[in-house]
C-alpha cells in the first residue's frame, strides 16, 4: 500500500463522521465517460456544443435533438458500480460514513447499497410528465421512439427526465441537506470532480476539520485546499481500502 493510500485508511480508521463528495470521474471505471476528460463528453465533436444541448432553452426549443443527444450519449441503464460505490456503501453500513453527496445522475451509489445519497444534479432514474407529473421509471425513456410522452388517457405531455439543465436552479432541500452533512463532518472526501460546476464546487467551503481529501487523476482548483492529495483511480484506491 502507498504512503498515501495508508494515509487515508488511517484517517478512516480515526473518524466516524465521513462525508464522501463525489462527480462524473466516480463512474468512469463503471465505463460512463465524465465531461471534461480528454475522452470526456466535451472533447468530442457535436452539432452543438454538450453544455448547449443539456440547457433548458436549448431543451425546450429542441426537444428532438434533445433527447437523441441525451439518449446517446447521457444513458447507462447497464452500468454497474464499482469498487469506488461499493467501498462508500460499505463505509455507511458500518456507521462510518454519513452522507454521499453526488454531482452524478447515474444512481450507482444506491444500486451499490448506499442509502443517504444528495444527489444535487438529479437522477436519470426519474422522470415525471411536464403536464400531470406522472412518474416514469428509466427505461420507459430509453425504450420510447424520440421525444417520451406521457401515457396518462388525455394527457400527452413530455416527459422530463429529472435531471439539473444548465440554466435550472439545484433543488433547494437537497442543497441544505448537503451542506448540512459537509459543515458537520470530521473527514471529508472528495473525488472524481473537476470541482468547476458551481454551486456544487462551492459546498467545500462548507467543511471546518483539517481531513480533507482530494482524490481525482487530474488537478483541480481547490487542490491548495486539501490535507492529502491522491493522483490514482479512485475506484483503485478505494478497493485498497479496509472497513
Ligand atoms: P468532470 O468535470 O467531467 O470532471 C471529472 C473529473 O474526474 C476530472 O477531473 C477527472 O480527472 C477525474 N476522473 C475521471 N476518472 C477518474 C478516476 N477513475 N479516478 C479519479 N479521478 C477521475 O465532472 P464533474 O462531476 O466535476 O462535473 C460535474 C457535472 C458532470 C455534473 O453536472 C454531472 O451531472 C455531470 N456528469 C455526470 C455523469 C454521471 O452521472 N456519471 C457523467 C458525466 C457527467
Amino acid at each position: 500500500m502507498n504512503e498515501n493510500i495508508q494515509k487515508l485508511q488511517e484517517w478512516i480508521d480515526g473518524s466516524e463522521n465521513i462525508v464522501f463528495f463525489g462527480g462524473a470521474g466516480v463512474s468512469t471505471e463503471s465505463k460512463i465517460p465524465d465531461f471534461r476528460s480528454t475522452d470526456g463528453l466535451y472533447n468530442q465533436k457535436y452539432k452543438y456544443p454538450p453544455e448547449t444541448i443539456i440547457s433548458h432553452s436549448f431543451y425546450k426549443r429542441n426537444p428532438e435533438e434533445f433527447f437523441r443527444f441525451y439518449k446517446d450519449k447521457m444513458l447507462y441503464p447497464d452500468a454497474e458500480p464499482n469498487a469506488a460505490h461499493l467501498k462508500l456503501a460499505e463505509l455507511e453500513k458500518a456507521g462510518k460514513l454519513k452522507a454521499v453527496v453526488t454531482q452524478n445522475i447515474d444512481g450507482l451509489h444506491q444500486k451499490a447499497g448506499s442509502e443517504t445519497v444528495y444527489e444535487l444534479h438529479g437522477s436519470v432514474l426519474r422522470n415525471y410528465c411536464e403536464i400531470c407529473g406522472a412518474s416514469y421509471d428509466l427505461d420507459y425513456v430509453v425504450n420510447y421512439d424520440g421525444v417520451p410522452k406521457c401515457n396518462q388517457p388525455g394527457c400527452h405531455g413530455t416527459v422530463k427526465p429529472d435531471v439539473v439543465l444548465y440554466e435550472e436552479g439545484l433543488n433547494g432541500m437537497t442543497i441544505d441537506a448537503a451542506v448540512r452533512a459537509i459543515a458537520a463532518a470530521d473527514m471529508l472526501i472528495i473525488g472524481g470532480t473537476s470541482l468547476t460546476v458551481y454551486p456544487a464546487a462551492g459546498f467545500v467551503d462548507y467543511y471546518r476539520g483539517n481531513k480533507l481529501v482530494l482524490i481525482n487523476r487530474d488537478e483541480t482548483p481547490m487542490d491548495y485546499r486539501a490535507n492529502l492529495i491522491i493522483r490514482d483511480k479512485i475506484g483503485e484506491v478505494f478497493s485498497a481500502i479496509k472497513v
